[in-house]
């Protein structure tokens, strides 16, 4: 299949990024770690909270690599900019079956937190829901069949069902490539899933050529669920960019406004990222360069809204808009 070729993209001028990034990195964690980030992050009794990716690996040693040795540690902020880790990561799936658990979303649902997550296993990847009140204890509600993940729960029950957002694997399908697109589906207990819809497909992204998938649980404002997505796009040229061998991708967000009542109805998309690659934190000296991955969305009560992503899958940023600048460029004709 050919490729088409996506050109240089820019970040839309709607938004800013915060001027102390990285707002989170390995050497503000009193644990030993290499990379932070693909966070998620939401308001929780006045705080803010974020739980982090914690790769732990070693780039010395071939046998503990980032990317490979993972567990989710967790920070607290009262403004949602300077943040504090705790003392120890909270979270681990690791046995003889489990390879490790990652990439936490978080949403606030009549007034517990639940946790998405991405869990490897020998038998593919499964996405989690896990619920606690104290971030220092999760039960795990559910488990999905492989291959899924990048799963983002709606802050409320739409029609009496809970929904979330997906992105599953469809390799076999879509010729054997990465051709991964949005979905859709409800609950009635957040166990068991099903109505399932596609959403957004790679082909209706113009700065995507690879995959497009939820990336921050959406929020609601009084024109629809705001949310974000990742588009990735591949350039087989693109060598070395980053700390590994070879890095062809390139990871940025973009923005779609869906029904208040029927979410499975996309009412606009920015055809322009919200985000690229940019900054030296995203596009140089990381793991991954140019990736740009969301992760946590808070709405404050004076319009701004903050967007929380992972850059270069090495550090956990902040970019602000205002939700009214946002949902214009959702609903603005090109
Ligand atoms: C995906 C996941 C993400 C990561 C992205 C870019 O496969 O591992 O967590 O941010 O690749 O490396």
């Amino acid at each position: 299949m050919e490729l088409p070729v996506i050109g240089p993209l820019t970040s839309s001028e709607r938004i800013r990024r915060h001027p102390d990034n990285p707002v989170l990195d390995a050497s503000r964690v009193p644990y030993p770690t290499a990379l932070v980030f693909n966070a998620g992050v939401t308001k929780f009794n006045g705080k803010y909270v974020m739980i982090f990716r914690n790769d732990y690996g070693s780039l010395a040693d071939e046998t503990i690599k980032p990317h490979h040795t993972t567990d989710l540690g967790i920070a607290f902020s009262d403004d949602g900019i300077r943040w504090e880790a705790g003392p120890r990561p909270v979270f681990k799936l690791h046995d003889e079956e489990v390879i490790r658990a990652y990439d936490p979303r978080l949403t606030v649902i009549d007034g517990r937190c639940y946790m998405c997550f991405a869990v490897d296993t020998k038998h593919g990847i499964r996405g989690g829901v896990a619920v606690t009140d104290d971030f220092a204890s999760f039960e795990i509600l559910s488990l999905s069949t492989p291959d899924l993940r990048n799963m983002v729960l709606f802050p409320e029950r739409i029609g009496g069902k809970y929904v979330r957002l997906e992105r599953p694997f469809t390799v076999y399908s879509r010729n054997g490539v990465d051709r991964f697109d949005t979905w859709i589906a409800e609950s009635p207990d957040l166990v068991h899933w099903g109505n399932s819809d596609l959403l957004l497909a790679v082909e209706h992204v113009p700065f995507a050529n690879d995959k497009v998938g939820p990336a921050a649980p959406p929020i609601k404002t009084n024109k629809g669920w705001l949310t974000t997505f990742h588009a990735v796009d591949l350039d087989p040229s693109r060598g070395k960019n980053g700390w590994e061998p070879s890095w062809k991708k390139r990871y940025s967000a973009g923005i779609m406004l869906l029904d208040l009542e029927n979410p499975k109805r996309i009412i606009g998309m920015s055809k322009e990222p919200l985000l690229a690659p940019e900054a030296p934190y995203e596009i140089v000296s990381g793991f991954r360069n140019n990736v740009i991955f969301p992760g946590g969305m808070v709405l404050e009560k004076d319009g701004e809204v903050k967007i929380y992503y992972g850059a270069a899958d090495t550090v956990e940023c902040l970019a602000t808009a205002h939700v009214d600048d946002l949902l214009q460029l959702c609903l603005e004709k090109e």
